[in-house]
């Protein structure tokens, strides 16, 4: 059985609802802090748990016989600049339970997310390679980067089954835009919807590598389902769809709601944003497990305002 901490955040909402619908719901567990919305909740079993209590994860794991874990739990970049010990302790030491129950054979495969935080402003931002400086600058990138370290070290020295994708920023309509510096590109199609106009908290210039859920989701379970030998990069993968500022997104949503406009009061995520690459080189994903995007940012536009059009 499947385990994911962290259902109702933003990847992991999808990725429930995904899997449930992939392998059956009462295979899939899904757990946070707090419940979720109704259709997650009505998806199927769904259990309480703190990700920092390791013998909260361990009791839930063996009652639950699971063999997959999904930590999808984290404290996101901007939200941890306001809370620095809380995002450390989350991202760790939820991380190492999950690790130590692997190490101990209680479950078998991890995933775990990292993200393009990782890279700091002393990172190449063009095409990004899999390896090279990162020197990250943010509490949440720090956690990220360490947390990939670990990974590789538990595979390589307890044969710990993990594997993680380095997601460029995500965009999705299941979900409120939270606490992620990237998600002035979720909010942008609620604001374009209820108010035709979005202050923008980036300025116009700020590309940032970005994806639309559907294609993370499909990364994600690719990624695990991949044979282990095929996974040859334990830290974390690269990945990529598409690169975008916010006059981009604001001209590709122009095509659909010709009168939006935009403005811009850039505040303290414009720091964090300007840390992190512009583009990434994603070529090992595709070359080890055969990764491959699909969804392009008009299409993009076009499926997140269908989707929000009947909110407002
Ligand atoms: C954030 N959405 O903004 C996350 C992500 C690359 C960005 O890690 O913090």
């Amino acid at each position: 059985r499947i385990l994911i901490i962290g259902a109702c955040g933003q990847i992991g909402t999808e990725l429930t609802i995904y899997l449930r619908n992939k392998f059956g719901k009462n295979k899939v567990i899904a757990s946070d802090i707090r419940e979720g919305d109704e259709e997650l909740m009505k998806s199927g079993p769904f259990e309480i748990l703190d990700a920092m209590d390791y013998d909260a994860v361990e009791e839930i794991v063996i009652r639950h016989e699971i063999t997959d874990v999904y930590l999808m739990a984290a404290m996101l970049s901007a939200t941890a600049e306001k809370f620095p010990m809380k995002g450390w302790n989350l991202n760790m030491n939820s991380l190492f339970h999950v690790l130590n129950l692997a190490k101990d054979k209680k479950i078998e495969k991890i995933f775990w997310p990292s993200s393009i935080a990782v890279f700091g402003p002393t990172t190449p931002k063009i095409d990004t390679p899999q390896r090279t400086i990162m020197e990250p600058s943010t509490v949440y990138g720090i956690s990220k980067q360490t947390g990939e370290r670990w990974c590789e070290y538990y595979f390589n020295r307890y044969g710990v089954d993990v594997r993680s994708i380095r997601y460029p920023g995500l965009i999705s309509y299941k979900t409120l835009p939270g606490g992620g510096t990237t998600d002035y590109a979720v909010d942008i199609y609620h604001k374009a919807l209820k108010h035709k106009k979005y202050i923008c908290f980036l300025n116009a210039e700020t590309t940032l590598p970005m994806m639309f859920m559907d294609d993370a989701i499909n990364a994600t379970v690719s990624i695990m389902e991949a044979e282990s030998e095929k996974v040859k990069i334990r830290s974390s993968y690269n990945l990529s769809a598409m690169s975008f500022n916010p006059e981009e997104i604001t001209k590709s949503i122009q095509k659909q709601i010709p009168e939006f406009k935009i403005s811009y009061e850039p505040d303290f995520r414009q720091a964090i944003a300007d840390s992190w690459p512009q583009s990434i080189d994603d070529s090992e994903a595709k070359v080890d497990w055969g990764w491959k995007s699909e969804i392009s940012l008009d299409e993009m536009t076009k499926i997140m305002l269908e989707n929000l059009k009947e909110k407002y």
